[in-house]
């Protein structure tokens, strides 16, 4: 069958997927083996498109190494989530499930949906099975496929809220792959019978050339880094209604140090459609990205790289031809910031929603504090939504019961919190101990980080001003940090490349300033920044706009400009 594909000039990646039988790859026998704690080498790229990363816990590889064991194996299992809500009692079955089957810990992830880490192989099927019974799945939370379709998180705007949250999940499960494998490996369903065979109607046997992400935002909030996506759609309201959505493409963060080919580059706004042709050319643009992406080199395989080699006026036209229909011209939009607003605010349906800080994304309960525990109360004594921010933070959502929520959250001193303009408007990816990419630390370490710029802050009387500042133990991108207005990226054990620039919007990617600083050489740096800040700020000025304005590092118009 293979015959006509010359597989010896394409990614080792694309063989394995035709291969796989949809999906299916080796996993049975892995799981099955008891000799080993992983999984079989290509079975570690199918496990993916079942939402499930090999890792082992590098706090630990030294010491197994020396004790000549196999590196302490286990997986991260990601939830598919799109809009990132979740019902109580989908909240209380993850935080069992962390508690049963992983490492006691949830983590909150940029695109809204949940993490388990620490899952051993052998409680793996066990996992996905509690998962799919509160009505969640993870297939396609990772892999080559369409990801997490992100939303607007904002319940506020209830109506809009409602109309972005479903147009996530319609796309969502439009782009779903179609395989049976996912059920019969780890739901025991065996769907298929009387010798038919899967299909895939869009993504056919060999999937996408790579990862693909989508997020629809509703000004003035972009709350999802709608810049970022493969695919974003920004909705536009006349009149207070929503009449359709300007489509942006190309977004995409991954890097790579010593590779000045890959850079972070912010999508093009290329047109506008109706509400009801989104997923259409949501579909379409996934489908232009299939049959043209880069095959052959997994690091020039985003959709951001077809569009940079062939043109965007190439791009924009291979699009109205797959939809057999032109994108109207787009329409005026305005953003104002892409963090998250905290603290109570009623709904246009009369009900009430808070929006909570939780650092880093992770839910667990430590000697100081008791978030886990807290909000497990929440999800069991009150009528609520919970819904995971793009930010990494959690918005009780959509209740009646406003007191009690606060009363529980008090009880445990998770609430209210006297906290930083800085530390509010923070994301750090999860790095160390789990991530296999990682240089350097980045949720472990950030919050220590931030205490340290605080003070410096604080001398100045800019506690309560809000910087986006982001951290990342690597240049893949995963805390967004290439938008930040402080952003850091790991480049070894302690040090960081320092990019300043980005905007509290989101519009803008930041630039090299210092590279691969210590702590020392970072608070060096950044505080006579932040004297400047403080002294010569026109008003309002955020620090990003001041540090391009000042000069202290020049704007980049085109990802293709950036240096590591
Ligand atoms: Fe990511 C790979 C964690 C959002 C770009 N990402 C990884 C892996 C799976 C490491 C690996 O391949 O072995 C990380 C697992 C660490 C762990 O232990 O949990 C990881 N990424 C995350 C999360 C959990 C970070 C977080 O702290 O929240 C986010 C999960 C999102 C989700 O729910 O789906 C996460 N990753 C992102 C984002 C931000 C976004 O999507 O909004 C990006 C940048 C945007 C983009 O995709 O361009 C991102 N992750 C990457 C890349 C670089 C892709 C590229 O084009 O080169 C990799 C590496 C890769 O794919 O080869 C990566
Ligand atoms: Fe891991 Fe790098 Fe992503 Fe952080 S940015 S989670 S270190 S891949």
């Amino acid at each position: 069958m293979s015959e006509q594909i010359d597989w010896s000039k394409l990614s080792e990646v694309e063989k394995l997927k035709y291969d796989s039988n949809y999906l299916r790859g080796t996993l049975v026998e892995s799981l099955a083996d008891p000799v080993t704690g992983a999984i079989a080498d290509g079975d570690t790229q199918m496990s993916k498109f079942h939402g499930i990363y090999q890792q082992h816990d590098r706090d630990l590889e030294k010491e197994r190494k020396q004790q000549k064991l196999e590196p302490a194996w286990s997986f991260l299992i990601r939830v598919r989530l799109p809009g990132g809500i979740a019902s109580r009692e989908q909240w209380l079955q993850m935080d069992k499930l962390a508690d049963t089957h992983a490492n006691g810990t949830l983590k909150l992830t940029t695109r809204q949906a949940f993490q388990l880490h620490g899952v051993f192989k052998n409680k793996l099927k066990s996992t996905i099975q509690g998962i799919n019974e509160a009505l969640m799945d993870t297939i396609a939370a990772c892999g080559d496929v369409n990801r997490n379709v992100m939303s607007f998180a904002n319940p506020e705007e209830s109506e809009i809220h409602d109309q972005a949250y479903k147009l996530a999940g319609e796309i969502s499960a439009h782009l779903t792959p179609q395989t049976t494998a996912y059920h019969e490996i780890w739901l025991d369903q065996k769907l298929l019978v009387d010798g038919k065979k899967d299909v895939e109607p869009i993504y056919g046997d060999r999937y996408l050339p790579r990862k693909f992400k989508i997020g629809v935002a509703v000004p003035p909030y972009n709350d999802v880094d709608v810049f970022s996506q493969d695919l974003g759609f920004i909705a536009i309201q006349e009149k207070g209604k929503l009449v359709g959505y300007n489509v942006v493409a190309g977004g995409g963060f991954g890097t790579t140090f010593g590779m000045p080919e890959t850079y972070p580059r912010l999508g093009d706004v290329i047109g506008f459609c109706k509400p009801e042709q989104a997923v259409d050319v949501a579909e379409k643009i996934v489908l232009v990205q299939k049959d043209n992406g880069n095959r052959q080199n997994r690091k020039q395989a985003r959709l951001k790289y077809t569009i940079d080699h062939k043109g965007l006026d190439w791009f924009k036209a291979e699009v109205n031809k797959y939809l057999g229909y032109e994108l109207e011209e787009a329409r005026p939009y305005h953003f104002t910031r892409n963090g998250d607003r905290f603290g109570w605010v009623k709904g246009k349906n009369g009900k009430w929603n808070l929006n909570l800080f939780i650092e880093g994304g992770r839910v667990k309960d430590t000697d100081s504090l008791k978030l886990k525990t807290a909000l497990r109360e929440v999800a069991e004594q009150v009528d609520a939504q919970f819904i995971l921010t793009g930010n990494q933070n959690l918005i009780i959502a959509n209740t009646d019961q406003k007191e009690r929520v606060a009363q529980i959250l008090k009880k445990y001193s998770v609430w209210p919190l006297n906290l930083s303009g800085l530390r509010q408007n923070s994301i750090a990816c999860v790095a160390l101990n789990t991530c296999s990419l990682a240089f350097a630390e980045a949720e472990r370490y950030l919050p220590d980080m931030m205490t340290k710029i605080e003070a410096i802050l604080d001398e100045h009387g800019l506690l309560q001003e809000d910087i986006v500042i982001r951290m990342t133990g690597c240049p893949n991108g995963c805390g967004r940090p290439y938008l930040a207005e402080i952003g850091f990226i790991g480049k070894s054990a302690g040090h960081y490349n320092l990019y300043l620039g980005g905007n509290r919007n989101g519009t803008r990617l930041n630039t090299l300033y210092k590279e691969t600083l210590s702590e020392e050489g970072i608070l060096n740096e950044l505080r006579p920044l932040i004297a400047d800040y403080a002294k010569d700020r026109t008003d309002g000025e955020g620090f990003g706009d001041f540090v391009v304005r000042k000069g202290y590092v020049k704007e980049i118009v085109h990802g293709k400009e950036f240096k590591h």
